[in-house]
């Protein structure tokens, strides 16, 4: 197949799951085209069947606000012409399906037919989706793509519940490499931990949401009775609030802070535990990553972290905000060596069950049934 994919470009979850699931589809054979304004962070640019094509917004004076998605439908309806793609595959709702859906009225203008499949994944619908601002435009958007998935059971709900959505959205779950996580590499155990103090993770962008406050109350709560250092990955708004809280309970200078890494599997191999304390979350791919690295999470309940994160078996879940529950639940995987052991091999197995091999051919499956419905309409 030729496939067009447009996503963010960036660190976060989305664009992640976008171009790993492209890398994949190129290794299988097919071509992937992705369409962004910069080379996404973890593309293969150098394997074959990868193509890139840069969506160029024009700094005009004449604008306080770039009008970036009419920069895309028109790169998007010059791939797909130039390329001959047969599906355009967007991730976000907020611009891209809708940039997709001009792209896909310019085409028929211009005599082709393009099938359109927009992937939910969190943020798009729990937070600016239903911006007053926004609320309107994705509901067109949404119910004029082709095909919807969404990345949870969860956030298939929440956008039934909140948007007046006419599509069937198939739940197509994010997914780890098993591969990443195996074989020989440098984990960073004796750099982080000299001491062998328990390593406990958090990796995020730092926003509102993830409550980074409650992993330094939860950190602090852990370190009173096991020797242990908190590691930061990542970066966002919050940042500099959660390193003064750290110092302010006296635990700053066990928080080692890493910012943006691409060397994730290297931290999570030498991790002991999880810490993901969202308000919201589709899904939570992080701690998914986590568990992939034998990593057990101690999480909040939020929207689709259940759907990963087993309580009692993979790890724990609390209320939103719950910090002395989740203290008390990581304290009580933490103190005793058998049952970390066997938290660490429940969610390793667990997090097998996202691995690619099984979550690739939903996309194919579902690539050739879209292609298929395109060529009898
Ligand atoms: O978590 C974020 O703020 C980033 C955001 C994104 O769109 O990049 O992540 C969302 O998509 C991820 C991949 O599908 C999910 O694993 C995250 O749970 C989801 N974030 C939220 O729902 C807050």
């Amino acid at each position: 197949m030729n496939i067009g994919i447009v996503c963010y470009p960036t660190f976060g979850g989305s664009g992640v799951v976008a171009t790993e699931l492209g890398n994949a589809l190129a290794k299988k054979g097919h071509k992937v085209h992705f369409i962004t304004y910069s080379q996404p962070v973890r593309l293969d640019i150098l394997e074959a069947n990868i193509y890139y094509h840069e969506v160029n917004v024009h700094d005009y004076p004449l604008f306080d606000y770039q009008p970036y998605e009419l920069a895309l439908s028109t790169k998007m309806v010059d791939v797909v012409e130039r390329k001959q793609l047969d599906l355009l595959h967007v991730h976000y709702a907020i611009p891209h399906a809708y940039a997709a859906y001009m792209a896909k009225l310019m085409l028929k203008d211009r005599g082709i037919s393009i099938p359109i499949i927009t992937t939910l994944h969190g943020t798009d619908i729990s937070l600016v989706g239903k911006n007053p601002s926004y609320k309107k435009a994705v509901e067109f958007s949404i119910n004029h793509s082709d095909c919807v998935t969404s990345v949870s059971e969860s956030l298939r709900e929440e956008t039934y519940q909140f948007f007046n959505c006419r599509k069937d959205i198939r739940v197509i779950p994010n997914f780890i490499d098993r591969k990443l996580y195996e074989g020989e590499k440098q984990c960073a155990k004796a750099n982080l931990a000299p001491e062998g103090q328990k390593l406990i993770t958090h990796i995020s962008n730092f926003r509102k949401l993830k409550r980074t406050d409650d992993v330094v109350r939860v950190f602090a709560g852990i370190h009173k009775e096991v020797p242990s250092k908190l590691v930061l990955v990542g970066d966002g708004p919050d940042r500099q609030k959660t390193e003064e809280l750290a110092r302010d309970l006296g635990v700053g200078r066990d928080v080692i802070y890493l910012g943006k890494t691409s060397e994730v599997e290297r931290v999570l191999c030498a991790s002991d535990l999880f810490l993901l304390t969202s308000e919201t979350e589709s899904f939570g791919l992080a701690a998914l990553e986590a568990m992939a690295a034998r990593v057990p999470v101690i999480s909040s309940n939020a929207g689709g972290i259940p759907e990963v994160n087993i309580h009692g078996k993979t790890g724990f879940l609390s209320d939103v905000g719950d910090v002395t529950s989740m203290t008390n639940n990581a304290l009580g995987i933490l103190r005793d060596e058998v049952v970390l052991e066997e938290f660490k091999s429940r969610a390793k197995e667990q997090a097998l069950q996202f691995d690619l091999e099984n979550i690739l051919p939903m996309y194919e499956e579902l690539y050739e049934d879209i292609i298929n419905e395109a060529q009898l309409a």
